[in-house]
């Protein structure tokens, strides 16, 4: 690796403009293999900050950041800007507990002005943040930076509306590069490629333009005529008036890896009154050949080479992921109602061979999660049997639409829920802790937790043949299953099973959390405790039965699960255990009332108390109170 002189030398984005041409140049490709070395090491979103690395030194350069406010929309794709705001001393441990997140956060810098991580998000923010300025009468800039993935959903375009309506000083910066995390899907997706494709439109527009303004306009009834022609003609001739129309300024397509182009373009930007979009075209993975090649594998990724580009730690166990896809597979072959929804995620939630295989039973609505449930209603309603995988935090965004759309209508639609409880280095905006709370409060709702990935496969086939609403939630990676054969094993849903016998306490466990409640049992069995092991499996309805018989041949009940407590399976296990009249004493093991920050899982489950040698730990000490 070569050194990173003028890196080294910056103190912050100020200095920056000290740079001549030449200069800036280098400073991106530093720029480029820092990420690269860095994300080798640590993982993290290699491919969305290597295509944004010119654009965000033309930020730096043209606005006058923490001053001016500059938004990262899903935040990405901030490592460039993380590095231009002093650190780089963080930034060496990226996504580890003690150093930088891999998001934007206000706690870290003050060039960070709000934490994202869902998508969509940044216009909202920028408009809000346009207000306040104007009525406390300061005069900086706001720049909302937004992939034309994110633009996809939905907040996006209830935000575009109200910026357009309210003509606010607000800079827009598109950053378009075609991809979405696979590549970008929709008919407003299609637009861009037009406007990115077609030069014609950016050479033709003025020329256009001019021509139609000039033809003359008489009499009311011919006036009104020509005005609707022309306004035809416009929209037919220049597509960009797709954002005009909404009250938007447009400029561009600006070629997003060329400094001094962007430069000009945000220079104009500033001076313009009311909302204003540059369409910046930017290369996903741009500068480091593997990314350029795979931009989906390199989105977000993992420890790699980085010479090869070859992932490190791949192989090994089915992750939950991959069987979750195979099941697809194979449930598709004899139920021809099935269909599959992702909402951007096609890759991520393993859905790719289906896709592959199943071309018209799947669909990729973007990142649009309360459109993805609310389509799978009208699927179910349809008569067919939809399947929305969508991981545990982004289907937070949909929790009206699971309630409103399928709940209360009592429709047949199964939930997958990937990387539920804590995904480690992503940190607060992607752990899915909230799940089990959000889901169980819902009437009609099945809640299933797979303690393995074999039990995932037997859910899942079980699922799908219920006449409701099943979630079935599991985390990222793999679990204890080493292998796992397509035959599924017949499950009776709503009911737990024991695992292990004991008498002293037992441990009612979900999920992840079954493996952590055998660990604890086998070390307080050492110490002459003996704790049964129960994997709840169902956390709505919970197996009241199985609660009944353990709360009474036990003198302590000890819930386990990965998901905040407050509205979690430990309080369903109280509230049971109190209303049942039960002698044992109830103990939840879960997560706080905090949102729990980025690091390696294995850190962030010491640290909460929910490794094994803290639940043993739990254990003894609650047994003393137990009085027994
Ligand atoms: C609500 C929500 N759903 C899904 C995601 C997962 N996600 C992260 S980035 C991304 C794609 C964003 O594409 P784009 O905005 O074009 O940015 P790019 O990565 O291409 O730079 C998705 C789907 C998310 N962050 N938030």
């Amino acid at each position: 690796m070569s050194g990173t002189p003028l890196l080294d030398d910056l103190t912050g984005p100020h200095d920056l403009r000290k740079l001549d041409r030449g200069e800036l140049e280098r400073l991106a490709e530093e720029l480029r293999q820092v990420i690269v070395e860095t994300t080798a090491r640590c993982g993290g979103h290699l491919a969305p900050s290597l295509g944004v690395v010119e654009l965000t030194i033309a930020l730096h350069r043209v606005f006058d950041s923490p001053r001016d406010r500059i938004i990262w929309d899903v935040g990405h794709q901030a490592y460039a800007h993380k590095l231009l705001t002093g650190r780089r001393e963080g930034f060496r441990r990226l996504r580890r507990s003690d150093g930088c997140s891999g998001f934007p956060r206000r706690e870290e810098s003050p060039h960070d002005v709000n934490n994202p991580g869902h998508s969509s998000t940044s216009i909202s923010y920028a408009l809000g943040l346009a207000i306040a300025r104007d009525l406390r009468g300061e005069d900086h800039h706001v720049i909302a930076v937004v992939g034309d993935g994110a633009l996809t959903g939905g907040l996006a375009f209830e935000a575009l509306n109200q910026a357009g309506h309210l003509k606010k000083d607000l800079i827009i910066v598109l950053n378009d590069n075609g991809m979405s995390i696979s590549r970008n899907v929709g008919a407003l997706s299609a637009y861009l490629t037009q406007l990115r494709l077609n030069p014609r439109y950016a050479r033709m527009k003025d020329e256009v333009k001019e021509i139609i303004e000039s033809v003359p306009v008489v009499g009311v009834h011919t006036d009104r005529l020509i005005r609707s022609f022309k306004e035809r003609l416009k929209n037919f001739l220049i597509p960009e008036f797709i954002f005009e129309e909404l009250g938007i300024q447009y400029v561009g397509p600006v070629n997003g890896h060329d400094i001094q182009a962007i430069e000009r373009d945000l220079t104009l930007a500033k001076t313009a009154e009311g909302p204003i979009l540059i369409h910046v075209l930017t290369e996903k993975g741009r500068g480091y050949a593997p990314a350029e090649r795979d931009p989906d594998l390199f989105h977000g990724v993992g420890p790699f080479d980085p010479e090869s580009g070859k992932v490190l730690g791949s192989g090994g166990p089915p992750s939950y992921t991959e069987v979750f896809g195979r099941v697809m597979c194979g449930m598709a072959r004899v139920e021809p109602r099935l269909m599959a929804i992702t909402a951007a995620m096609k890759l991520g939630t393993g859905l790719d061979d289906f896709a592959r295989l199943f071309p018209r039973r799947f669909f990729d609505v973007g990142i649009a999660e309360q459109h993805a449930v609310t389509l799978a209603a009208g699927l179910a309603l349809g008569g067919y049997r939809p399947v929305v995988s969508i991981y545990s935090t982004f289907l937070q965004r949909a929790v009206d639409q699971l309630s409103q759309e399928v709940c209360l209508q009592n429709l047949p639609v199964i939930f997958t829920l990937d990387r539920a409880g804590l995904v480690g280095e992503d940190g607060p905006t992607h752990h899915g802790c909230f799940d089990l709370t959000y889901l169980r409060m819902l009437p009609n709702m099945t809640v299933l937790a797979p303690a393995d990935q074999e039990e995932l496969r037997d859910m899942l086939w079980a699922a799908l043949k219920l006449e409701g609403p099943v979630a079935i939630r599991y985390p990222r990676g793999a679990g204890p299953s080493r292998e796992v054969g397509d035959e599924p094993r017949a499950m009776e849903l709503g009911k737990a099973c024991p695992l292990r016998e004991g008498s002293d306490v037992c441990l009612l466990a979900v999920g992840r959390m079954v493996g952590v409640a055998m660990e604890a049992a086998e070390t307080l069995s050492d110490e002459g405790i003996e704790a049964a092991v129960i994997n709840a499996r169902s956390v709505k309805p919970i197996d009241e039965a199985a609660v009944e018989e353990w709360g009474r041949r036990c003198p302590l009940l000890v819930t386990l699960e990965e998901n905040v407590l407050a509205g979690g399976f430990g309080e369903g296990v109280s509230s049971f255990a109190q209303k049942a009249g039960l002698p044992c004493r109830v103990v939840s093991i879960g997560l706080p009332d905090t949102y729990v920050g980025h690091g390696e899982v294995e850190e962030l489950f010491r640290r909460h108390g929910m490794d094994s040698a803290s639940v043993a730990e739990r254990v003894r000490e609650s047994l003393k109170g137990t009085g027994d």
